[in-house]
């Protein structure tokens, strides 16, 4: 009687618990990005894929992940990798099978990992069916791309404008059938989805709607800025932009200010329609809120738009950039100070920050600021008030892979030429995770992989860093334990410049410990005192997380006012 009171009780619980939704989870959370290309292959192919993503969950479990975006994993001829998408609702067979997103969706409800999917608004593949279409004039379809029959100047056809796109050359390609030049911001592989069709807005609506349905938790929205153009004028013009005058090669897309191209004032509106569908679905589903991440580089005054107006909500996770744009080997403590100040300044009340340092489009921390600040950036991360974002592989300290020219495949650089092509390629960041010092990386257990493998991966690995107590990954997962304390989750911050080379802010929260990061830049040993620059600290600090240049370990103690810093030290210390 007692065992069947006790199992009734547990159903009733756990009957009970989902209907305690959990708004805000997002709020200090760790979110995590998955390359799927390149996370983990199943089937030998050489190519990541959702089986091989299932299989890994409980990796971002053991790193204390909250959620994660995948890049796209939808139908696609692959001429961007995936950032072409053919089919808004299905999955790309090199990825996997509905039913194989299913089981993943499941494994993570099962771990409490959230989902999160890209959405590339901006475009889809020429291939995909609304552009053949709208190719082929269909009255429902004609008007889902942007379609202009171009000038004719000395008897010759020529584009309407002067656009560049993102990959270089002219944005408009001409459609024989068509008989017309469409639109494409990047590749001509992805023309443009016509904004200015409210059929255009309600179908891609319906794409949020479907896969919120199927479960996954938000979205992280592709390449916002891009996806209106200015309106066109009485007679279906658009103007040219004008000439960014320090840029000398027309095919480059930095030689044009793109003024009509970028930013228009209807993209924050759209930001604010997408949240409405998430609201909605929120009420529809019940459960923990869904989010909206999205992806613009913006001067920060447009950014903050994207959190919302007062009336409106927008993005809850409006990308920080201000690190990952502004920082290099050279930057001091003030310019890092100021940075981090930049965006919490501006921020509109009640809502959070966010921290991102890397993508699959920049260099790697470690090859940008210097392997050895690698565990220091991942401590601003996760030390930091608000929501860190973490490109997959970095928790390890993974570097760029150089990739010789033969075996680039990034469209980006596949378009430019053998001497320019270094500058654009992303792959070096795109290459295998490092799981261990077995074959491929046990990335795969194909003969193969799409790109090549870095040649430190016996070193830079998973499974190897798991033994190693200050490896890059273990002070991760010590920094993420830290997180859960509450001067981390709802306290304040104060950051401080302690001169050129010494970054230094402090978590408090009234009644509980305070925290101090600090991290010595550069080369030289360095004094510092606390006090000078924060209040109530207690007169000893104790060490609570070291990385590899400290010759304090966790647990020991300093003087407030005499922190004596080695070269490259980054700690975190707690008040006693
Ligand atoms: C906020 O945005 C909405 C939708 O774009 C707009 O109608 C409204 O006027 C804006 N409110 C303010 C205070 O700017
Ligand atoms: C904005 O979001 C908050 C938190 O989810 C919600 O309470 C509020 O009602 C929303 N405001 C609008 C205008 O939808
Ligand atoms: C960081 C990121 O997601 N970049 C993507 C922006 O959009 C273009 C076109 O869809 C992609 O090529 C980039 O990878
Ligand atoms: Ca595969
Ligand atoms: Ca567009």
């Amino acid at each position: 009687m007692l065992i069947k009171s006790i199992a009734l009780c547990s159903l009733l619980l756990a009957l009970a618990l989902p209907a305690l939704a959990e708004v805000g989870w997002w709020r200090s959370a760790q979110f995590y990005q998955i390359y799927p290309r390149s996370f983990k292959d199943s089937d030998g192919d050489g190519i990541g894929d959702l089986n091989g993503i299932t299989q890994q969950l409980e990796y971002l479990k053991e790193i204390g992940i909250t959620a994660t975006w995948l890049s796209p994993i939808f139908t696609s001829p692959m001429a961007d990798f995936g950032y072409d998408v053919a089919d808004f609702y299905n999955i790309d067979p090199l990825f996997g099978t509905m039913q194989d997103f299913d089981k993943l969706l499941a494994r993570a409800k099962q771990l409490d990992i959230k989902i999160i999917l890209d959405f590339v608004p901006n475009h889809s593949s020429d291939e995909c069916d609304w552009f053949k279409r709208s190719a082929a004039g269909e009255p429902e379809y004609k008007d889902f791309y942007v379609w202009h029959t171009g000038k004719v100047v000395n008897g010759i056809r020529q584009p309407p404008n002067n656009w560049i796109s993102v990959f270089r050359g002219s944005m408009w390609t001409w459609h024989e059938g068509r008989q017309a030049y469409y639109l494409h911001q990047f590749l001509a592989k992805q023309p443009d989805l016509n904004y200015r069709n409210p059929k255009v807005i309600e179908a891609m609506k319906d794409v949020l709607r479907f896969w919120l349905r199927k479960g996954v938790y938000g979205f992280r929205i592709d390449a916002v800025p891009h996806v209106f153009e200015i309106a066109a004028d009485k007679n279906g013009n658009w103007p040219d932009e004008p000439r960014n005058e320090a840029v000398s090669d027309p095919e480059d897309y930095t030689y044009l200010n793109h003024i009509y191209t970028t930013h228009q004032p209807e993209t924050i509106d759209l930001v604010y329609q997408f949240r409405e569908v998430m609201e909605d679905l929120d009420r529809e589903l019940g459960g923990d809120d869904r989010v909206l991440l999205t992806e613009a580089y913006a001067p920060l005054n447009v950014l903050m738009q994207y959190y919302g107006n007062g009336t409106h909500n927008g993005s809850q996770i409006p990308f920080n950039f201000e690190l990952l744009g502004n920082v290099n080997r050279e930057s001091n403590a003030y310019q890092y100070a100021e940075l981090l100040h930049n965006w919490l300044d501006n921020m509109p009340a009640g809502q959070v920050a966010n921290w991102v340092l890397g993508n699959h489009d920049s260099s790697r921390i470690g090859s940008r600021l210097g392997a050895d600040r690698i565990d220091a950036t991942n401590m601003l991360l996760l030390t930091l008030p608000g929501i860190s974002v973490n490109y997959q592989g970095e928790e390890i300290g993974m570097t760029d892979v150089w990739i010789s020219w033969k075996d680039t495949v990034d469209p980006q650089a596949c378009q430019s030429n053998e001497q320019e092509f270094e500058r654009l390629t992303r792959d070096p960041v795109r290459t295998p995770f490092q799981w261990s010092d077995e074959a491929q990386a046990g990335f795969s257990n194909g003969a193969s992989t799409w790109l090549p493998l870095a040649s430190d991966y016996k070193l830079v690995n998973v499974k190897r860093e798991r033994g190693i107590p200050l490896s890059h990954l273990n002070i991760y997962k010590q920094l993420r334990a830290l997180r859960d304390e509450p001067s981390m989750q709802h306290g304040d911050v104060t950051i401080s410049a302690i001169g050129p080379n010494v970054l230094a802010f402090k978590r408090s929260l009234s009644g509980h410990n305070s925290f101090i990061t600090v991290w010595n830049i550069n080369d030289n040993v360095e004094a510092v005192n606390l006090d000078s620059v924060f209040t109530s600290l207690s007169s000893q600090l104790k060490y609570v997380v070291v990385n590899d240049k400290s010759v304090r370990r966790k647990n020991d103690l300093t003087y407030a006012n005499s922190l004596l810093l080695m070269p490259k030290e980054a700690v975190v210390l707690s008040t006693l």
